[in-house]
């Protein structure tokens, strides 16, 4: 009889503990959804985007290969009233394998850096309505989001930053050459502008980089001072804008804008310390060259 029992006794073990191991597995999994949730599928309570380090949670961030795209407004033949001067010459711009947020930094990232840094009482709570955790934050001047990415890496050590611009317009193109990102002409469908307020970082669908709201939603501060005559002189490989000014660089449009200011290569400045409703961010990760 013990013969029998015997192989049945090992038999029910090992199923107890492969179970065991995947109710491991299936709860490491859950904790990474919980917070790495596929964009466009509705949040419950707690949830947020982004990922965590060491139990905090930082911005999600997209992997982009070097390219090569045509910087500024390519399209003079349609008679854009906003167009300037500051968008040409078009050049033919080489920019280093980067990552990219893949949404704008939301309220829940930047309330945990706020905390860690004694800024909680700053600007951006002022516009923070509770609920609101997966959207933008603004009300964020170029200084504050330079010191939540120096937070970012400092607490992971991985290089955190704002995108260049030259960066930022090869992310919001994804290989397009019109006007916006799908075409030459922008729909309410396709992204946050000429309207009241922010909407969730998800809600329109992503660009052909899978990257969200690049256009709209909120303005997004970039690492550059601004130069209105900078495409004239700029390298032609990784440009990092003039040396010195007056204005930090803004891209992209944001809730309140008409569609001219959402154009892809449209370019708008404020002082560092300027903060504004509509005003956000996005981080970038410097990868490091391997040769
Ligand atoms: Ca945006």
């Amino acid at each position: 009889m013990s013969k029998k029992i015997l192989p049945l006794l090992i038999l029910l073990v090992v199923v107890c503990f492969t179970s065991q191991v995947n109710s491991q597995e299936k709860a490491s999994t859950s904790l990474l959804i919980m917070v790495s949730k596929p964009a466009d599928k509705p949040l419950k309570v707690g949830e947020f985007f982004g990922i965590k380090f060491n139990d905090i949670l930082v911005p999600e961030t997209v992997a982009l290969t070097k390219g090569v795209f045509k910087r500024g407004f390519h399209n003079p033949n349609l008679g854009c009233q906003e167009c300037s001067r500051d968008e040409q010459p078009v050049k033919e711009i080489t920019v280093s394998a980067f990552e990219l947020g893949r949404f704008e930094v939301t309220n829940a990232q930047y309330e945990v850096f706020a905390k860690a840094s004694g800024r909680e009482n700053a600007d951006w709570v002022k516009f923070y309505t509770r609920g609101k955790e997966n959207y933008p934050v603004a009300n964020v001047s170029w200084s504050d989001a330079q010191a939540y990415c120096a937070w970012l890496q400092s607490i992971t050590g991985r290089e955190y930053r704002l995108p260049t611009e030259a960066e930022w317009e090869y992310a919001a193109r994804a290989a397009s050459t019109t006007v916006y990102p799908n075409g030459n002409e922008l729909t309410g469908s396709e992204a946050n502008f000429n309207r009241s307020g922010p909407d969730r970082v998800d809600k329109y669908k992503p660009n052909r980089f899978g990257i969200y709201n690049m256009i709209g939603n909120v303005w997004e501060w970039c690492s550059d001072w601004y130069g209105e005559f900078y495409y004239s002189e700029s390298p032609e490989i990784d440009p990092q804008g003039p040396s010195t000014g007056q204005y930090r660089v803004l891209r992209g449009g944001g809730w309140s804008s008409a569609p001219d200011l959402c154009r892809v290569s449209n370019r708008f400045w404020h002082n560092p310390g300027f903060i504004l409703e509509g005003r956000g961010f996005r981080v970038a990760v410097s990868i490091k060259k391997t040769n």
